[in-house]
């Protein structure tokens, strides 16, 4: 896996942006999934999502300025790579929902830019890789993945967060490349037990374009603190989801609209300064 190496070696829009482009990029599925869209889907939706930015400029007066405005700023977001930001802060929330609306397990919410596939394997129970003296209060995060009718199911739970700095390894300068990211495959009980330490409030980056709409519509920037999680056993409905922290600010006002109540923890603290958290997966079969 190639990391976007920042000249500077300091956390930039475009770094990260880039990163986060190339990481799409390299998985070919979306695109095959263009080629298979009907024509028939592709004119309906186009249509309606031009026809929804026409009404808005005539409801508006949108002037040339503004247009030029928009025009400059869409280019900038390409050349920022930050495309993919952009759409999973501002849009994957409602694909989501959408996509998942007929579950009866687990909620699930966003995936965001950040996902690398096949982190290192870490058992059912162990430790996310991380740096002599990571930062951060530890945090030791015990359950078990059923299936909706109750049956224990041998899966994975691939775990990856932000650090106490709130930056993700192979998006930003200077981590190892797993840098809290593992995967933890249970036995045919379901049960897992990880350690890992608790993530920093996210900020998304602030000096791309993405900040910059940010800053000239008067919104902040922050995600909750995160930990974001993909949940798999056969013939079951793979599930992506975050989970959050109690009392995190942010919880009510998520810049990324991703925030379910179902998906906040209850960890509680130790007497030797970490923190124990109990949270359990139920995945739904998938139909035939
Ligand atoms: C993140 O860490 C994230 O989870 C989302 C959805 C968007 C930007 C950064
Ligand atoms: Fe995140």
């Amino acid at each position: 896996m190639t990391t976007m190496e920042s000249p500077t070696d300091v956390a930039s829009a475009a770094a990260s942006g880039a990163s986060a482009t190339e990481r799409f990029r390299a998985d070919k599925s979306p695109f095959d999934a263009v080629k298979d869209t009907p024509k028939e889907r592709v004119d309906l939706l186009a249509r309606e999502v031009l026809s929804a930015v026409h009404d808005t400029i005539r409801r508006h007066r949108v002037s040339y300025d503004e247009y030029n405005a928009l025009k400059a700023w869409l280019i900038n977001v390409g050349a920022d790579g930050e495309w993919p930001l952009f759409l999973d802060v501002w849009v994957e929330h409602v694909v989501e929902d959408v996509a998942t609306d007929h579950r009866e397990g687990n909620k699930g919410t966003i995936e965001g830019p950040y996902y690398v596939p096949d982190s290192p394997e870490c058992g059912a129970r162990g430790t996310i890789p991380m740096r002599d003296g990571e930062q951060g209060t530890p945090l030791v995060w015990e359950g078990v993945i059923t299936s909706t009718d109750g049956t224990p199911l041998q899966g994975k739970v691939e775990l990856w967060h932000a650090d106490a700095d709130g930056f993700y390894s192979q998006f930003a300068p200077n981590l190892p490349e797993w840098n809290l990211r593992g995967t933890f495959s249970t036995g045919p009980d379901g049960t897992f037990e990880i350690t890992t330490i608790r993530p920093a409030p996210y900020q998304i980056p602030t000096d791309g374009s993405c900040g910059k709409l940010i800053a000239a519509a008067g919104w902040h920037a922050w995600r909750p603190a995160h930990l974001h999680v993909k949940v798999s056993a056969p013939g079951h409905e793979l599930l992506t989801a975050q989970l959050y922290f109690p009392g995190d600010p942010h919880n009510d006002d998520d810049i990324a609209g991703a925030v379910k109540s179902e998906l906040i923890l209850d960890p509680q603290s130790q007497a030797d300064g970490s923190e124990r958290v109990a949270y359990s997966f139920v995945l739904d079969p998938v139909k035939a």
